[in-house]
């Protein structure tokens, strides 16, 4: 276990190279604990930073990081790792994993608790481990994935899952900054035998660490979609007011109710049907309901829009109410 193990700290200059500054997009923010520069993850990190901690394989270290209030809810689009050996030359190594969890881990209890939402093993369609190169700030692509912290959390943790012990300063580990550390924002996962023998979560501050790890996130504010309309039937296709609440042209007013197949559902039918508007849609050419409600399209069934099966299936269903 890394924790128990003598531990040194050294300050080296790396490696000269360019220190660039990529580009973020106007909605993008970088969220970071550590007081290092912005690094462009294609030139080499030249700045001296701290080495410190050997990690055993199968112990995750991880960061939590905070998002301001106007990027929540957050989605995470990119992870980035500081990887140095004091040589900054070592070349490759891939870990296990990269980890998101919403919320703070570690004790005592952050509320709302911290549960993990995103594995880079199981991300589909085959999952991926991360190859870290010695010197660089590693960046990853999350931006498929929509890995979304909810809007009542306002943190999470990004952690990493060693696949093999590492030997800094020879060989490259996560390294730190060297302005001090962070509490309750630097954690490692891990045991500390023979007292703690069951992997529990240890907050770095707390053990002779003295720097932030140099593991970032770039977020921006996540879109989230309206939920979809509930529907009690094929021909509730409309609020009380007969607003439609499928494909609709405008949005419903949220505040109007919508009590079933009513009248609303009667005036928004013929107020659409004879244009072919799309929220008259609700069946296949031969009038099956379309989802949820039935299996209308498929099979071989076209459906060409607004046609006569649409009619048929709403005065069949309408009077029936819900
Ligand atoms: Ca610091
Ligand atoms: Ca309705
Ligand atoms: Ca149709």
């Amino acid at each position: 276990m890394a924790l128990s193990r003598a531990m040194w700290c050294a300050s080296v200059a790396l490696i000269a190279g360019t220190l660039a500054t990529p580009a973020l997009a106007v909605d993008e923010l970088l969220l970071k604990n550590d007081n290092l520069p912005v690094a462009d993850p294609d030139f080499p990190v030249s700045v001296p930073v701290g080495l410190q901690f050997n990690f055993d394989a199968n112990e995750k270290v991880g960061v939590v990081l905070l998002i301001p209030p106007a990027y929540r809810p957050a989605k995470v689009l990119r992870v980035q790792v500081l990887w140095r050996s004091a040589s900054g030359n070592t070349g490759s190594t891939i870990h296990d994993n990269l980890e998101i969890w919403k919320g703070r881990v570690g004790l005592p209890a952050f509320v709302p608790t911290a549960s993990r939402i995103f594995d880079s093993l199981d991300a589909p369609p085959d999952g991926f481990s991360p190859q870290l190169i010695d010197g660089y700030m590693n960046e990853y692509d999350l931006s498929s994935f929509n890995v979304i912290i909810p809007a009542e959390y306002d943190r999470f943790t990004f952690a990493m899952t060693f696949a093999q012990n590492t030997s800094a300063p020879a060989g490259a580990t996560t390294p730190i900054d060297l302005n001090g550390i962070t509490p309750a924002r630097n954690w490692v996962y891990g045991t500390i035998p023979p007292i703690i023998n069951t992997p529990q979560w240890f907050d770095m501050a707390n053990f002779q660490q003295t720097g932030d790890v140099v593991m970032r996130a770039v977020i921006t504010k996540a879109i989230i979609a309206p939920p979809a309309p509930v529907r009690c039937g094929p021909a509730d296709i409309a609020n009380d007011q007969g607003e439609p609440i499928i494909n609709p042209p405008t949005p419903p007013n949220p505040a109007t109710p919508n009590n079933g197949v009513t009248e609303g559902d009667y005036n928004a039918f013929f107020s659409g049907f004879f244009d072919a508007q799309a929220w008259c849609d609700i069946s296949d050419d031969q009038g099956t309901a379309l989802a949820p409600f039935g299996t209308g399209g498929t099979g071989g069934v076209p459906n060409n829009g607004v046609t006569e099966g649409d009619y048929n299936l709403f005065f069949s269903v309408f009077f029936n109410g819900c």
